[in-house]
């Protein structure tokens, strides 16, 4: 089985820089040249800035990117999305338009003798108290209510600012840490207790490739700095970057 595990796009809909829009293009180039290649893509959080699910319409500004994943989809790919901390508002739009699975926590399979893990990782960081109160509200039935009676100019407004300041918030060295402790020990639980053979996460936007214990904890990293992704190929996971000229690993 082929598979590809991509994380941390944060495709934006509101006044992207000119990074923001190069990024874009080349998360829409890797998608356009992964048709035909896998059997399975799992898009594995993060993956559109924010996303809300109104009864009548969707965010325009991800046309670009749906279209892709249309397109895949079409294809024959099976795709797979897993909540991230900016993208968890989902509704029949994924599932019934493009026939993309939703996954809210993890995603775990077993393919060519290897137990695999899938998972955003934003709830295996440590000490993050403030982060999992707000994980909480934000995801309770009535704040999706009421986020939805807004106008979507409204909300996506609102929606934006809180985007920014999660990001801001995430630049101190402290949090780095504790986040890839979580994340690594939350794997490291996984592998040594024989749950998984491979752990892949994102969150951390640090591409990392890890051996623990005869299993490998892997970190896709992110499509706004690194261009980066994980491959399962016949059982074999790789970590390997994107650019025009082709892939490195
Ligand atoms: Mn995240």
């Amino acid at each position: 089985m082929k598979i590809c595990v991509i994380s941390d796009l944060h495709f934006k809909y509101t006044s992207p820089n000119a990074d923001d829009i190069e990024n874009s293009r080349i998360v829409l180039e890797f998608l356009d040249q992964a048709r035909g290649k896998y059997d399975l893509l799992v898009l594995n959080g993060d993956i559109f800035d924010l996303w809300y699910d109104w009864k009548y319409c969707i965010i325009k500004q991800f046309f670009p990117l749906l279209v892709k994943l249309y397109e895949l989809s079409r294809s024959g790919c099976r795709i797979v999305q897993i909540s991230g901390n900016h993208d968890f508002w989902f509704g029949d739009f994924l599932p019934e338009y493009l026939k993309v699975e939703l996954v809210d926590e993890a995603f775990c399979l077993e393919s060519d003798g290897k137990k695999i893990h899938i998972c955003h990782g934003d709830t295996h960081t440590v000490n993050d108290f403030r982060y999992k109160l707000f994980r909480r509200v934000i995801r309770l039935p009535l704040t999706k209510l009421i986020f939805g009676f807004l106008h979507p100019d409204i909300a996506l407004g609102v929606g934006s600012k809180m985007s920014r300041s999660s990001r801001a918030r995430k630049d101190t060295a402290g949090t780095r840490k504790r986040k890839n402790q979580g994340l690594e020990g939350y794997a490291r639980a996984l592998i040594v207790h024989g749950k998984a053979d491979y752990v892949v996460m994102g969150h951390s936007h640090e591409p990392l490739l890890k051996e623990i214990d005869g299993g490998f904890y892997v970190n896709s990293g992110d499509w706004v700095s690194h261009h980066s992704y994980v491959e399962i190929i016949s059982g074999t996971i790789k970590l390997k970057q994107y650019n025009d000229n082709g892939d490195t690993e």
